[in-house]
C-alpha cells in the first residue's frame, strides 16, 4: 500500500470558494488542502463555479447554490433547489472514485451524508456547525452509526449539540502562521470579525464599543444586508466602521493592530478561526463563553471568556486588556493550532477513515 492517499475535498455549497460565502470552511480547507499535498498526498477539490484557491485547480461544479442551512429552522424539510450544485457535485465525486481513496466532505448538507453508503470509497464528513435541524442530525447521526470514526468535528462544544458527540473526531483547526506577523504594539481600536449575520451579534460588540469609547473596526462578508442596516438605524452614533471582506495577507496585517478582537456568538460557534487569527497577530481575544471560542481562549492568559450576552461583561473585559500579554496570544496559536499541529490530526483520521473502510465494511 503507498503510503501516500488519494484525497478528493468536497467543498460547501453555498458559494464559491474565495468568495467569503463559505466562512471558516474556507479558510479550513485551503489550509488543509496545502499541508496534506504537502505531506506528499494528492489532493483534488471540487467547489461550485467561480471557485478560487492559490495553488490549485479547483474543479469548477456549475449549479443553484444551497441556502444557508444558518437560516433553517429545525423542523425544515431539506431543500434540493432545482439544478442543485450539490448534486452535480456528488455526481462528480461518484465519477471520480476509481481515483480516489478517500473523499472529505466539507458540506453542511443532507445529500452527501444521505449518499455515504451508496459510495465505495469511504467518505470522511468534517462538519462544520453545530446542531441545526432534526433532518441533519438525523442523517448524520446514521452515518456516525454505521461507519464509525468518520464524522470529525472541530470542537467538543460543536459535537456537545449533537445526540452522537461521542462518536465524533475532535480535530480543533489550524492556520498557517507564515502568512500572520505578530504586532507587540496596538492602536487604540477594537476588532470584529466574521460573516456578518444576525448568530454573530454584531450590535452587542457595537454596544460595547461605544460605551468605552473606542472605534470598532469590522471586517467580514456582508452576507445579510438588512441586518448590516440595522446596525446603522440602532447605533446612530457608535464610532463602528465597516472596513471589508479582505484576503488573509490584509486581514491580519489589519487585525493586528487592535487591543482586542470580540466575539459575540448568539449560537455555538464550532470553532471560531477568526479567534486564532487574532491570537496568532498577538491580539487577545474577549468572547462570549459559548462555543468554540470558549475552548480556545484561555480566560485572563489570551484574553476574556464573558458571560454570554452581557454586553456589561465586554465592556470590564475591555478594560482589563492591557493585562493580557500579546507574545502570550502568538505562543498559544503556535503550540495548538499550527499548520502542521492540524495536519496531523487530519492525517491521522484520514488514514484511519481509509484503513478502517478497506478492512470493515
Ligand atoms: N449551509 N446548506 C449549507 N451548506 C453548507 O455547506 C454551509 C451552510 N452554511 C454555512 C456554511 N456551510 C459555512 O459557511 C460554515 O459552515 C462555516
Amino acid at each position: 500500500m503507498s503510503d501516500a492517499l488519494r484525497i478528493l475535498f468536497l467543498s460547501t455549497t453555498v458559494g464559491p470558494l474565495g468568495s467569503g460565502q463559505g466562512g471558516g470552511v474556507e479558510l479550513t480547507l485551503k489550509n488543509l488542502a496545502a499541508e496534506l499535498r504537502h505531506r506528499g498526498h494528492t489532493v483534488t477539490i471540487a467547489a461550485p463555479a467561480g471557485s478560487v484557491l492559490d495553488g490549485f485547480d479547483v474543479a469548477q461544479i456549475s449549479g443553484t447554490w444551497q441556502d444557508t442551512a444558518q437560516r433553517q429552522e429545525r423542523s425544515d424539510p431539506i431543500v434540493m433547489p432545482k439544478g442543485a450544485v450539490l448534486a452535480e457535485m456528488w455526481e462528480y465525486a461518484r465519477q471520480q472514485q476509481p481515483q480516489v481513496d478517500v473523499l472529505v466532505n466539507m458540506a453542511y448538507d443532507w445529500l452527501p451524508f444521505y449518499l455515504t453508503p451508496f459510495f465505495e470509497k469511504p467518505i470522511a464528513h468534517f462538519v462544520s456547525m453545530g446542531s441545526l435541524t432534526d433532518a441533519m442530525d438525523v442523517v448524520i447521526g446514521e452515518v456516525a452509526a454505521r461507519f464509525p470514526g468518520t464524522i470529525a468535528m472541530h470542537t467538543k462544544a460543536q459535537a456537545d449539540t449533537f445526540p452522537f458527540a461521542d462518536q465524533c473526531r475532535i480535530l480543533s483547526n489550524g492556520l498557517d502562521l507564515s502568512e500572520y506577523t505578530f504586532q507587540p504594539q496596538p492602536d487604540s481600536v477594537l476588532g470584529w470579525v466574521g460573516r456578518i449575520a444576525p448568530e454573530k451579534a454584531l450590535e452587542d460588540a457595537i454596544a460595547a464599543s461605544q460605551q468605552v469609547g473606542l472605534p470598532l473596526r469590522i471586517w467580514g462578508a456582508k452576507t445579510d444586508e438588512a441586518y448590516w442596516q440595522s446596525m446603522g438605524d440602532r447605533f446612530p452614533d457608535a464610532p463602528f466602521e465597516y472596513v471589508g471582506f479582505l484576503s488573509t495577507a490584509e486581514l491580519q496585517r489589519e487585525l493586528g493592530k487592535c487591543q482586542g478582537l470580540l466575539m459575540t456568538p448568539r449560537w455555538v460557534e464550532a470553532f471560531g478561526n477568526v479567534a486564532i487569527e487574532a491570537l496568532a497577530c498577538g491580539v487577545p481575544v474577549i468572547s462570549y463563553r459559548r462555543g468554540g471560542p470558549a475552548e480556545i481562549v484561555q480566560d485572563g492568559v489570551t484574553g476574556y471568556l464573558v458571560e454570554p450576552d452581557s454586553v456589561d461583561g465586554l465592556v470590564k473585559a475591555i478594560a482589563r486588556l492591557p493585562h493580557i500579554n500579546r507574545q502570550t496570544c502568538r505562543q498559544q496559536v503556535e503550540a495548538l493550532y499550527s499548520r502542521e499541529a492540524m495536519g496531523d490530526r487530519m492525517e491521522q483520521w484520514l488514514w484511519n477513515v481509509y484503513q478502517n473502510h478497506r478492512c470493515c465494511t
